[in-house]
């Protein structure tokens, strides 16, 4: 059975020497250039960064190695990230191998779980989650070697040890944060013969009588798990690790990014916005008053959550994936209903305000609704979950970039006066 350090073994090389290739020849050649409004605006659009693993189309949206997410919705997250990091999806045996690795390596010490017991119950599960993540650099296969001094050509493999090491626990410190945050009970064991999407659902403890929160749990960490290399948390990921920082640190430093309101933190804030017509209607509201009490909130100079994007020019196929599921699971629940209706209602209301470059859902837009279907009401615990998926991208993104020997991130910054000068 082929593991997956044997597989980038054999593709590492062979890819290092197509980009050796590529900056002997063409290492001069200009391929973005940058205007003073992208300078001040986040640098958006700009081509300075390198990701193989997924890229999002404006007019698509997300292909994970060359595929349109809504063609993967019926792999396992596992099969994911072996897609990520490989270009292939795993066969049977391969596919065997890292879940078997996986539950080798899916025990959380104790001493994390020390931790969690003695933090304040009020912290924001974010917080707990990078915190925790953070802890347990001291395990850090690659800091061990680093210190060793192994070469920079071998650097992956520890990394791979740690991104394995991190994937097989992340399940069970989201469910012990779920649990102890929201006051559910003592942490449930993991179930040895589970996936690890199913692990989630089961050591979450949501009542799931039909698996259907279980099938939500696979999907949801699918469609989260990456959205190529720019967006906040993969590149804070990306830039952390460049400074030779293991993983631990790197993605702790990601997830922090992903728990701001425009990023990850946006599925609470979506869910909040449903709860908010669903209690002022007191049920679905009409069209009518859902366009009214958009205008409120636009006039009063606030976003609407869920919709726009920075790349996106269409309906995000995350969001068309998870819609699909709620009108399989729970087309009769209001909150879902609400869901759609915005849907519906929203992108019309956005054209005409004239302001978003992207007037269509993302991903954030439905899948709080779903969640709170399944009984999972406490929203401040979602973006722990979009955290648990979006490792799987960063972990990926990492290991090939420490394969690949890619420099430490240096880009040069300009003073707002160096800039009055240029265009002067
Ligand atoms: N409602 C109202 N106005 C919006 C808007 C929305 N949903 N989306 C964008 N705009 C406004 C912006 O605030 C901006 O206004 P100003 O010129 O006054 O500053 C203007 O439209 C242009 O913005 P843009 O170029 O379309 O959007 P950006 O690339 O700057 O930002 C965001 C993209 C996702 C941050 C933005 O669309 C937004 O705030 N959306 C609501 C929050 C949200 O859904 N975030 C989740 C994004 C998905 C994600 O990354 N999840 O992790």
């Amino acid at each position: 059975m082929a593991s997956l350090q044997e597989k980038l073994s054999e593709l590492l090389p062979a890819k290092g020497e197509e980009i050796k290739q590529l900056i002997q020849e063409y290492g001069n050649r200009v391929i973005s250039e940058v205007t003073v409004k992208q300078a001040f605006g986040g640098a958006r659009g700009v081509k300075m960064l390198i990701c193989d693993t997924s890229l999002v189309e404006p007019n698509q949206g997300l292909l994970i190695r060359g595929t349109p997410v809504l063609d993967l919705v019926d792999k396992l997250p596992e099969e994911i990230f072996y897609l990520l990091l490989t270009g292939e999806l795993p066969n049977a045996d391969a596919l065997k191998t890292l879940q078997k690795d996986l539950k080798n390596r899916e025990k959380v010490p104790q001493y994390v779980w020390d931790v969690l017991d003695a933090t304040a119950s009020d912290i924001h599960p974010m917080t707990m989650f990078s915190a925790l993540i953070l802890i347990m650099q001291r395990d850090s296969v690659f800091a061990q070697k680093y210190r060793e001094g192994i070469p920079k050509t071998a650097y992956w493999e520890p990394v791979l040890e740690d991104a394995l090491t991190l994937i097989a626990r992340l399940p069970a410190l989201a469910a012990a944060i779920y649990r102890k945050r929201f006051d559910k009970g003592p942490r449930i064991d993991s179930k040895p013969e589970l996936d690890w999407g199913a692990n989630l659902a089961h050591m979450l403890g949501i009542a799931d009588p039909r698996g259907e929160f279980a099938d939500l749990m696979r999907l949801y960490m699918v469609l989260h798990s990456d959205h190529e290399g720019g967006n906040v948390s993969a590149h804070t990921c990306h830039c952390v690790a460049s400074a030779l920082s293991d993983p631990y640190y790197a993605v702790s430093a990601g997830l922090n990014g992903l728990a701001g309101p425009l990023h990850g933190l946006a599925n609470q804030e979506c869910l909040r916005f449903v709860l908010a017509l669903k209690d002022k209607f007191g049920g679905v509201p009409t069209k009518e008053q859902l366009s009214d009490f958009a205008w409120e909130t636009l006039k009063s100079g606030q976003v609407i959550p869920g919709y726009g994007h920075a790349v996106l020019r269409v309906t995000d196929p995350r969001f068309t994936a998870l819609r699909n599921f709620g009108l399989k699971v729970c087309p009769d629940d209001d909150v879902f209903k609400i869901v759609d209706l915005l849907f519906n209602t929203i992108p019309e209301i956005l054209k005409e305000h004239g302001k978003a470059a992207d007037p269509y859902p993302n991903v954030d837009a439905g899948s709080g609704a779903l969640l709170h279907h399944f009984g999972m009401k406490e929203f401040d615990f979602y973006t722990v979950l979009f955290g648990v998926s979006r490792s799987l991208g960063m972990l990926s993104q990492l290991i090939l970039s420490r394969g690949l020997g890619e420099a430490i991130e240096r880009p040069k910054s300009v003073s707002t006066s160096w800039v009055k000068e240029q265009v002067s």
